[in-house]
């Protein structure tokens, strides 16, 4: 299956993501982590995308779409993947179409991870990565509100909402059966 993975900072994306990931058999794609990885490992795009990451901003579309399009033509994304934390935005979605399409590949779902905000910030404060500062926090739940949200309406037909609240292992069971119930 292609999913999509959407929420906001600290819904529980990349966790649960990666827990899919083995129950469906195909990679998890996170751009949060491949960022982190360059920044690691002191890459020219790790070095462009730091002050973005580190300030909760969107790193620019034409340095993270060209990332995703790379890793997309990658020999395990070929029958499904995980995409976790891209799209970010309407014209990151619009390009995800155009790769896809090129692939003669479509999106099967998108899923929407609900999560109180009170719950976020616990979680994220818990954390403590470098980006899980209060201030850092605030204006990346700003950027996901203007930038990310309108994504719930561009994916309508898509769109998979499951409820994350609650333990991993809770989560992880509704979105394995919001899955299963979707339609071929
Ligand atoms: P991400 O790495 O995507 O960060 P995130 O949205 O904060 O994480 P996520 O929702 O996956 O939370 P997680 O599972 O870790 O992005 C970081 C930065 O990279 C962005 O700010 C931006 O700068 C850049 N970036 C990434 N993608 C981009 C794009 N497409 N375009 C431009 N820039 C981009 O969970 C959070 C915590 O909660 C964890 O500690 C976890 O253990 C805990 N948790 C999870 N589920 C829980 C549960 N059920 N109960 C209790 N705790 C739980």
């Amino acid at each position: 299956m292609r999913i999509v993975l959407v929420g906001p900072p600290g819904a529980g994306k990349g966790t649960q993501a990666a827990r899919l990931s083995e129950r469906l058999d195909a990679p998890h794609i996170s751009t949060g982590d491949l960022f982190r990885d360059n920044m690691k490992n002191g890459t020219e795009l790790g070095k462009e995308a730091q002050r973005y990451v580190d300030a909760g901003d969107l790193v620019p579309d034409e340095v993270t779409v060209a990332m995703v399009k790379d890793r997309l033509a990658q020999p395990d994304a070929a029958e499904g993947f995980l995409l976790d934390g891209f799209p970010r935005n309407t014209s990151q979605a619009d390009e995800l179409d155009k790769v896809l399409g090129e692939l003669d590949q479509r999106l099967d779902a998108v899923l929407l991870f609900e999560v109180d905000d009170e719950e976020l910030i616990q979680r994220l404060t818990a954390r403590g990565r470098s980006d899980d500062t209060e201030d850092v926090i605030r204006n990346r739940q700003e950027v996901y509100r203007r930038e990310t949200a309108p994504l719930i309406e561009y994916y309508r037909d898509l769109l998979v909402k499951v409820d994350a609240m609650g333990s991993m292992d809770e989560v992880t069971d509704r979105a394995t059966d919001a899955l299963a119930d979707e339609p071929e």
